[in-house]
């Protein structure tokens, strides 16, 4: 069977496509863990932005697919609609299955919409399953984790003109896999990263790739799908696996690694024993990107961060999420956030985590999150100036309700939600008010400090590839800057009209398909 995987190509901010496309993980792993004999192809649209209608008709028509299947997150789901209606148009007996984050969590929405198949959760086994179904002809009603369409004998999933009349039947879930498990247990097999059809992956010119070591988390923070997803666990693969995979990564052209594990330091030990692996294999040639609880790195920074250096890591994602007690006990953060001395909780760990980094050369990517229910000007303010101070490239977003998360229960209970466009919840632009500033207010402040704390990151780059610099710093300035006129940015004109010409692009900009 031809079978072709789709990931949307609906970018956010600090995402900005001219110097960052990453393929998306799930679809190679799916692609790795399919029955032999069907031929499978992987399309991560972000590498076409501005051709998608282009190549879905051309991958549609010369790869002439039975099932297509599409990787959604929740503001990638206008986009995700418009590309089905596509793609039932150029070809209407094909299976659609969707999969992903917002099809598992909000798969109720899924119903409406052109689809035959939802996979809800871990999908290799699934679709697997799924696939040989359809081969056979044998029914849905044993594959866990799938919600299909019951077309009276269950056999075909819906068809034709009446598909959208059949009732929709959600079996029950699929228990999340053990990833330790043997080739002859049911493994989740390697990555079939051959499958990819499309090309131009990069991490700020050089070409990336993304790989994973564990999957799971057992912490709770109320902003993160993770709970609902999968339940509170942590599973790892081998590190024979790992290293396999980033071989497999590295002899497909990658310099670059992103590794896109859940919370790779639940286990520091493992963490610590893993880049001592990376080392003893010759694999720390390559740059490794990779996010840490700001607890893990203050805790054990002293030996830690010196062996990461050593291993590769360049970039570290750290999970600050807030610098104020008040604001990390709302999203559920400050277990991950806390220093330990003897034994003892000694208060905020992330100055500390920040330092062992900035030690051992590398640079911390600051995530924190702006426009929680008390927050006032002053403790955004507070935040933001913490980021220019101490991180070296902001990633700062807004809570964003995504389905399903503690938090989108509290703010739709205190009323605070402005916004209901899914496609604008991609975290950078505000859509929940705080008790004392509009989503807007919130979002501008943000906006307003966050592009100049980006451009003090480029002598950092530009060392490390200067060619790229030289070649696209203009165009990375642009993206950052859209909206700007040297008016604004001399003061004579008011940064407001700055920032609705700003929503405006990025309005447009959202347009896809
Ligand atoms: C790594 C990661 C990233 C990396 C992405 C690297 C890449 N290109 O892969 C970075 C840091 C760049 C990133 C960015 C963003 N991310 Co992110 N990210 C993650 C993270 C940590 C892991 C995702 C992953 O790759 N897992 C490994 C793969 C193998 O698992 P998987 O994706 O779940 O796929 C499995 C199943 O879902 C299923 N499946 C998936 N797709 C399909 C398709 C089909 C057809 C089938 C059958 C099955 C299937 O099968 C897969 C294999 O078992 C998650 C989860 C978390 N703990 O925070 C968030 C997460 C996915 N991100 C999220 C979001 C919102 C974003 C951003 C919008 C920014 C933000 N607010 O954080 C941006 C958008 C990026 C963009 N396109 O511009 C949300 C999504 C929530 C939602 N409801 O949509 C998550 C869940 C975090 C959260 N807030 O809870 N992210
Ligand atoms: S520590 Fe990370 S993965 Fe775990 S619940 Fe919090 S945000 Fe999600």
């Amino acid at each position: 069977m031809n079978v072709l995987l789709l990931s949307m190509p609906d970018s956010f901010e600090h995402m900005p496509p001219v110097a960052i496309r990453m393929p998306n993980g799930a679809l190679t792993s799916l692609a790795g863990n399919v029955d032999p004999n069907h031929n499978v192809a992987v399309a991560d649209l972000i590498l076409v932005q501005r051709n998608v209608r282009e190549t879905v008709t051309r991958l549609v028509r010369e790869f002439n697919p039975a099932v297509v299947g599409l990787s959604i997150m929740t503001f990638q789901r206008r986009t995700a609609s418009r590309i089905i209606d596509l793609i039932r148009a150029l070809k209407p007996d094909v299976k659609i299955a969707v999969g992903g984050y917002d099809p598992s969590l909000a798969f109720e929405d899924y119903e409406n919409m052109n689809v035959d198949f939802i996979v809800r959760g871990e999908g290799e086994v699934t679709l697997r399953e799924l696939l040989r179904a359809l081969e056979r002809g044998s029914g849905f009603d044993k594959i866990c984790g799938l919600s299909y369409r019951d077309n009276g004998n269950s056999r075909h999933g819906g068809n034709g003109a009446d598909r959208n009349q059949n009732a929709w039947v959600h079996n029950p879930a699929r228990p999340v896999h053990r990833l330790e498990d043997k080739a002859e247990d049911g493994e989740i097999r390697l990555p079939n990263r051959d499958a990819r059809v499309l090309s131009g992956y990069t991490l700020l010119g050089r070409q990336v790739d993304v790989i994973e070591t564990s999957r799971g988390c057992t912490y709770d923070c109320s902003f993160c799908s993770i709970i609902e997803m999968r339940g509170r666990n942590f599973h790892t693969y081998t590190f024979d696996r790992v290293l396999a995979d980033i071989r497999d990564a590295r002899d497909h052209g990658a310099r670059t690694l992103f590794l896109v594990d859940d919370n790779i330091m639940l286990n520091v030990h493992r963490f610590e024993a893993l880049c001592e692996a990376i080392i003893a294999a010759g694999l720390n040639q390559l740059d490794y990107f990779v996010q840490a609880m700001t607890s893990s790195i203050a805790n054990h920074g002293e030996t830690l961060a010196p062996l990461m250096r050593r291993a590769g890591f360049r970039y570290v994602f750290l999970g600050i999420e807030n610098i104020l007690d008040g604001d990390l006990e709302f999203l559920r953060a400050s277990a991950k956030n806390t220093a330990r001395e003897d034994g003892h909780n000694v208060g905020n760990a992330t100055l500390k985590a920040v330092n062992y980094l900035h030690r051992n050369q590398m640079y911390v990517v600051g995530g924190l999150i702006v426009g929680n229910p008390a927050d006032t000007r002053e403790s955004i303010e507070a935040n933001l100036e913490f980021a220019r101070r101490y991180v070296d490239w902001p990633y700062i977003q807004h809570p964003t309700p995504y389905p399903r998360t503690p938090m989108t229960k509290e703010f739709r209970d205190q009323g605070l939600i402005q916004n209901e466009r899914l496609e604008e919840y991609d975290g950078t632009t505000a859509v929940v008010r705080t008790e004392h500033l509009s989503a807007d207010e919130v979002e501008f402040m943000r906006w307003k400090a966050e592009r100049w704390m980006k451009t003090h990151h480029i002598p950092a780059v530009f060392r490390h590839d200067p060619w790229f610099v030289l070649t696209h710093s203009g165009r990375m300035l642009a993206h950052t800057f859209r909206g700007s006129s040297i008016r604004s940015a001399f003061g004579l004109e008011d940064e407001r009209k700055a920032f609705e010409r700003y929503k405006e692009i990025r309005r447009a900009e959202r347009e896809y398909v």
